[in-house]
């Protein structure tokens, strides 16, 4: 086989059937395996996280903000666990008072068996990242710790740990307490910014016309043009008043648009054009089943596979607004990667609830970047209880490095002088630069 140099004269060349010379390969200096790893751990542990979907609330929301062993220990996704291997009813656990709830949560999960599950190795690592000693499997000592900080202190802490610098929360206008909170005071706290959540405008018409007349708001049952009107001056409202992001809904599985239900109504003629005209996205998280077991209550929903056409026809048919999408079910994943290609007004996020643990957020993160590049939202921690950010974050970001430590070797591999910058140049925009491009802040 001839092998020849570059310098070999064109003439040479031309005088031969066409059989193209072998260049001699120059030596590359490919990253090394090693040096990504290190550039990938390194940036996925500095760069600070915006945290695009969290049921989170600072300590100026009182009773709202969720922290603590207890809250932890009682989260819905360990009721549900525990429930599955209590001798109690889910009416009997009920009846009892949060602190029994947590230790019939930890007796059940952690002391009689192996706490393996995603959630409850989560009440560990934020044990362990607070300095605890998890072995002494003490719950009173863990509580001591917790008694011996205020609330402010706690959220300090907590956002250090995490490295997250922003969490955007879920927030009711029509729920009575939230509502009262931010007509007397508001958020004073800018870690925390607002999204305007309007699953009960959108889904539960007419009743929540009612709802809307008690605020002051003339929405008649008939969505009216005036009831329209006073949808869209309730929208502007709380959009102003809580500094709103974003708007977002929880759809079922059984969704579709456009149909003839007044949640297509109310999107496309209040929802929609508000959003477009104040240049903020509506966010649609899609796939839940609600309450297959109501005795479980927030515990109690489940996960359906979702109608892809229909997001696809809500991005294609309104392409002034920006959608952040996201879906339950495993199923819906590939479908809603290649969606997000045919649609640039579509930002695809997180690997939200039932699809939060390891195995799963590897497999979607990995063909999110083979089908996306760079431009998606790997996660988001959707947490309740503040201290949440912080496993939440650590467990996601080992598997995301994992998955960026594979494509960039793979990238490497074809000669392509991978460098520390545009490592951490990708790692900022998975954890923080998409969230602030989408949201404009
Ligand atoms: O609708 C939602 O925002 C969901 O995230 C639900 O709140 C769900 O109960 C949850 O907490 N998932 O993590
Ligand atoms: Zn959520």
């Amino acid at each position: 086989m001839l092998v020849f140099s570059r310098a070999e004269p064109l003439t040479v060349c031309r005088q031969r059937r066409y059989n193209p010379p072998l260049v001699e390969m120059q030596p590359m200096t490919i990253s090394s395996t090693a040096d990504i790893a290190r550039w990938v751990d390194d940036a996925l542990s500095s760069v600070s996280v915006y945290d695009l979907h969290t049921h989170l609330y600072p300590p100026s929301f009182g009773g709202l903000m969720l922290w603590g062993i207890d809250e932890l220990l009682c989260y819905h996704y360990l009721v549900a666990e525990t429930m599955r291997v209590s001798e109690l009813s889910c009416e009997q656990f009920w009846a009892m008072p949060r602190p029994q709830q947590a230790e019939h949560i930890w007796r059940k999960l952690f002391v009689e068996r192996a706490p393996v599950s995603e959630a409850c190795r989560g009440v560990l690592t934020v044990l362990r990242r607070l300095g605890l000693d998890t072995s002494s499997k003490n719950l009173e000592s863990f509580r001591e710790f917790f008694r011996a900080h205020s609330p402010q202190q706690y959220t300090d802490l907590v956002f250090r740990l995490a490295n997250v610098h922003t969490v955007v929360m879920t927030n009711d206008a029509l729920d009575p307490v939230e509502r009262e909170i931010w007509l007397k005071r508001g958020n004073d706290d800018e870690r925390f910014r607002a999204a305007l959540r309007i699953d009960r405008l959108l889904l539960d018409w007419p009743a929540v016309g009612q709802t809307l007349r008690g605020y002051g708001y003339q929405a008649s049952p008939d969505l009216s043009a005036t009831s329209m009107r006073e949808i869209r001056r309730f929208l502007d409202e709380w959009i102003d008043r809580m500094d709103a992001l974003y708007v977002a809904v929880s759809l079922s599985w059984t969704w579709r648009y456009p149909d003839d239900s007044p949640a297509t109504l109310i999107l496309d003629q209040a929802v929609l054009p508000v959003a477009r005209e104040r240049g903020i996205p509506f966010a649609a998280m899609v796939g839940v089943s609600r309450q297959v077991n109501p005795a479980l209550r927030l515990a109690g929903d489940s996960v359906g596979r979702a109608d892809i056409t229909s997001v696809e026809r809500l991005c294609a048919r309104n392409p002034d607004n920006t959608f952040l999408i996201t879906m339950l079910s495993r199923e819906n994943q590939h479908e809603l990667a290649v969606t997000a290609r045919k649609m640039r007004n579509m930002m695809l996020f997180g690997c939200w609830w039932f699809l939060n643990n390891p195995s799963l957020i590897e497999e979607i993160t990995r063909m999110r970047m083979e089908l996306l590049g760079t431009s998606f939202i790997p996660q988001h921690s959707d947490a309740r209880v503040l201290d949440q950010i912080i496993y939440k974050w650590d467990h996601s970001r080992a598997v995301i490095a994992k998955v960026m430590k594979d494509k960039f070797a793979d990238l490497a591999a074809t000669g392509w002088p991978v460098s520390q910058d545009e490592v951490r140049r990708t790692a900022e925009l998975y954890l923080s630069g998409n969230c602030r491009t989408c949201l404009k802040r």
